[in-house]
């Protein structure tokens, strides 16, 4: 492979087109209007302009991109996240048109897109899953008979839906029927297909997941675990490697179970297997994310693992260089995304010029960003800038060193998470590892935040003033 096309744009891009200089692989970067001057189109060896700002006509448009590769020569093509990177037809269209997709298989993306296949496809491979059903369902009665074995409260998923999209909870029986109607509905309008199934509702879990990565022969390695229970409305916001919670045992037992999965489709490449953990430290598989994941730095931190390095390596047909006994886990480390939303404000998006724009540096700090002072931060996609991650030899001294780091990093033209992340990093659930999914909905709330900095400046004013009073005295002194 000599050279690849990175069909996405901001830090992902660059961060995919690093690890390929680095292997002296030469890049093809594709860019909106809108992102015409921007740091990943600067860094990559050629660019190509493929459409207007809009991604429905830039960046979605996987004919155009395949065009551009093959005018230039390409060789194989790196999807990142989002955008066209879990689009099984897209994929499929790449390898027709004799490129490499630098991802799994159209099929391993396609079984994984349903959650009924998904879970049809892993049932033979002993793999624990939240008690319910494996099909579509429609009739009201079956539906309240399975509820009942099951029991309340009942959750109702959408078998296209994905990261929270289509689910409904159900505490009793009288409301089954009209959730289900409800979700049978969105389901239909939203994707298409209004197949739901039930599955027990597991009330307080943790979100963790397992990274996995495949070669052509077979070989599948797992990387531990990432821990993502802090999330606001199913978008991520902090997360860590290892978990705090994790025995050596589970976390084992949950690796297995990942690359079990993995086999299960004949995964290749780069993938994340998501299990929820419940109160009593059950694990259940959810779903499979056929791609590169945004929070992938922190397993790299821990594991010293490039793992794009590897996704290249396997997709222009090497075998893993390793072996799951040479991986072991070093340190913890953390992630926070720093979006372009206001923490104050609902995190409503805060899109604008960055007239001050300044990352923090040092030892154990890692940045992952696609952003320089003076651009603006555009309407038309993710409002994520950044991912600041930081790494210690011990939890504690990456959460110092990343409320360091916020305080470094200096943003103004737009509001960020940056002080979501202080609020998180200083609270005692997230210090103490005694959180779940729960964690924004339980303790955050903009009053907090603002009630800490109305705090600070009053203690600021004190200070203020006695030293205000202080320096009088001094000037006093001569005098008397
Ligand atoms: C669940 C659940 C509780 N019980 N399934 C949300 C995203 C999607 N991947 C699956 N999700 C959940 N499935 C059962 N049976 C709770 C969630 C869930 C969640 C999961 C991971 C991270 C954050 C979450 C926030 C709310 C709900």
């Amino acid at each position: 492979m000599k050279k690849i096309l990175v069909a996405n744009r901001g830090e992902i891009a660059l961060r995919v087109m690093k690890t390929a200089k680095k292997m002296g692989i030469s890049t093809v970067a594709v860019f909106s209007e809108a992102d015409r001057n921007t740091p990943h189109v600067r860094f990559a060896d050629e660019a190509v302009c493929i459409g207007k700002a809009p991604s429905s006509q830039s960046y979605l448009l996987g004919d155009k991109i395949i065009k551009a590769a093959k005018e230039l020569n390409v060789d194989g093509i790196h999807p990142g996240y989002g955008f066209l990177s879990e689009n099984a037809d897209f994929a499929e269209s790449v390898e027709k048109n004799d490129l490499i997709f630098i991802g799994p298989k159209s099929n391993a993306i396609r079984i994984m897109g349903s959650k009924l296949m998904a879970k049809e496809t892993v049932k033979a491979y002993d793999i624990p899953m939240v008690p319910g059903i494996d099909e579509a369902i429609t009739d009201v009665a079956k539906a309240q008979e399975i509820a009942n074995e099951i029991g309340y409260p009942i959750l109702i998923k959408a078998s296209a839906g994905g990261g929270g999209k289509g689910m409904r909870i159900v505490e009793k029986e009288q409301d089954l029927e009209s959730q289900m109607e409800r979700a049978i509905s969105e389901a239909t309008s939203a994707f298409g297909d209004g197949s739901v199934f039930l599955e027990k509702y597991v009330t307080s879990p943790r979100h963790i997941e397992i990274q996995v990565m495949a070669d052509t022969y077979g070989n599948v390695l797992h990387f531990f675990e990432r821990e993502c229970s802090i999330q606001r409305r199913h978008q991520k916001v902090v997360e860590e490697a290892p978990s705090s919670v994790l025995t050596p045992k589970l976390r084992e037992e949950m690796g297995i179970a990942a690359t079990k999965v993995a086999k299960a489709c004949d995964y290749v490449g780069a993938g994340t297997v998501e299990f929820l953990l419940d109160a009593d430290m059950n694990f259940y598989f959810l779903e499979m994310n056929t791609r590169l994941q945004v929070e992938h730095p922190v397993t790299e931190m821990i594991t010293g693992i490039d793992l794009v390095e590897l996704q290249i390596k396997v997709a222009r047909g090497e075998e893993l260089p390793i072996e799951q006994k040479d991986l072991n886990i070093h340190g913890h480390a953390l992630e926070l995304r720093v979006y372009a939303e206001d923490p104050l404000n609902d995190f409503l998006p805060s899109v604008g010029n960055l007239e001050t724009y300044q990352l923090p540096v040092g030892e154990g700090i890692r940045v992952d960003n696609g952003f320089e002072e003076g651009m603006d931060v555009p309407i038309y996609y993710d409002p994520m800038i950044s991912k600041l991650i930081t790494y210690g030899k011990t939890r504690e001294e990456a959460i110092e060193l990343m409320l360091e780091a916020i305080d470094d990093y200096q943003i103004k033209g737009v509001q960020t998470t940056l002080p979501f992340g202080t609020y998180v990093f200083e609270h005692e659930a997230f210090r103490s590892g005694n959180f779940d999914t729960h964690f924004v909905k339980n303790y955050y709330s903009s009053e907090r935040i603002n009630e800490k900095n109305e705090g600070e400046a009053k203690i600021a004013a004190m200070i203020a003033l006695h030293q205000y009073l202080e320096d009088k005295k001094i000037v006093k002194l001569p005098t008397n």
